[in-house]
């Protein structure tokens, strides 16, 4: 029988994992310097699936197709409006910055010239210098004034343990404290106690696994873990049909500040921001919009416009 979870028989029922409390208190002490300098910090979970092993020592798992572009590029965007931002980064998906030249098909040894023989120095070769500079120097800057905070996560309880306790530690900043929830979060996992020990053996075998439905935690984190902060969820549908209805019943159901919306096919070109009396289409020119022009830009842009009129509203 599969059990239903609750958020609270999920947190006091499973292990928290071991680093848990180094990234806990590396997010405080964040959260803390950016409070004294008044500064808006937004948690971006990591669009970037979530692994759920099918076994404890892991060579199985169950995964889904993000790479984690929406949040990596966001969180860039978030640092050039100004935030200062906890990255949750899914590891081996899209990083901000260096996912330019990763996962990518400009390949980072493309950029470099190979030395001579006997040299030491490795150059960019001029072709690349224009596009790499300012990436490069924005990357630069994030980490010498220090607004860039990444926590690594590859579970699906890692995320759910992280989650909580990035949105706690960010509660001092009230209203400055947005959550910008991308990650494609697993609906299933098997919980430690119906974990093969060892790598699952085929001997020919059908195997049978039974998921259980991963508790869903939107209503803890807007009611319970950070109550004050300006918290946006994100809803994908392949059906173009469900895809404002369901963000609208999710926003009902958590009441929470926002909803952005995406089809599968056509994410990187068109979303939906879903609020609680509107709905607004933001929308590339053309689906053959290549980068630099990315639609992150101006989903941080609507969002950063309408978190700063939400923070003069009181
Ligand atoms: O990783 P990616 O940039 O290709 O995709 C982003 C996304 C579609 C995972 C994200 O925009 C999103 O909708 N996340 C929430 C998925 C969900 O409904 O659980």
């Amino acid at each position: 029988m599969s059990r239903a979870w609750t958020a609270e028989a999920f947190y006091t029922q499973l292990e928290e994992p071991p680093t848990l409390a180094e990234y806990t208190q590396q997010a405080r002490d964040f959260v803390a310097r950016h409070v004294a300098e008044k500064r808006k910090v937004v948690l971006v979970t990591q669009s970037g699936g979530t692994t759920v092993p099918l076994e404890k020592n892991m060579v199985r798992f169950l995964d889904n197709f993000s790479a984690g572009t929406r949040g990596a590029a966001s969180a860039e965007y978030f640092l050039e409006a100004g935030y200062a931002v906890i990255f949750m980064s899914r590891q081996h998906s899209q990083f901000p910055f260096t996912r330019w030249y990763s996962h990518t098909t400009n390949p980072l040894f493309d950029l470099l010239e190979e030395p001579a023989e006997g040299e030491e120095t490795v150059q960019v070769s001029q072709a690349h210098v224009q596009g790499l500079l300012p990436i490069l120097h924005a990357y630069h800057e994030a980490k010498r004034r220090g607004r860039l905070l990444t926590v690594p996560f590859v579970t699906v309880i890692e995320y759910l343990f992280l989650l909580r306790n990035m949105s706690e530690v960010m509660d001092p900043l009230g209203r400055h404290a947005m959550q910008y929830l991308a990650a494609a979060v697993s609906d299933f996992f098997v919980p430690a106690d119906k974990l093969s020990e060892h790598k699952i053996q085929s001997d020919d075998q059908a195997l049978t696994l039974q998921l259980e439905p991963v508790p869903k935690v939107l209503g803890s984190l807007v009611a319970s873990w950070a109550p004050n902060a300006f918290v946006v969820s994100f809803k994908l549908e392949t059906d173009e049909k469900l895809l404002i209805p369901k963000a609208e019943r999710s926003l009902h159901k958590y009441g929470h500040q926002l909803v952005i919306g995406n089809l599968l096919q056509r994410r990187k070109f068109e979303v939906v921001l879903v609020e609680p009396h509107d709905h607004t289409w933001v929308r590339l020119p053309s689906t053959s919009a290549a980068p630099p022009h990315e639609i992150e830009r101006d989903i941080v842009a609507a969002i950063a416009e309408r978190h700063e009129s939400w923070i003069a509203s009181v």
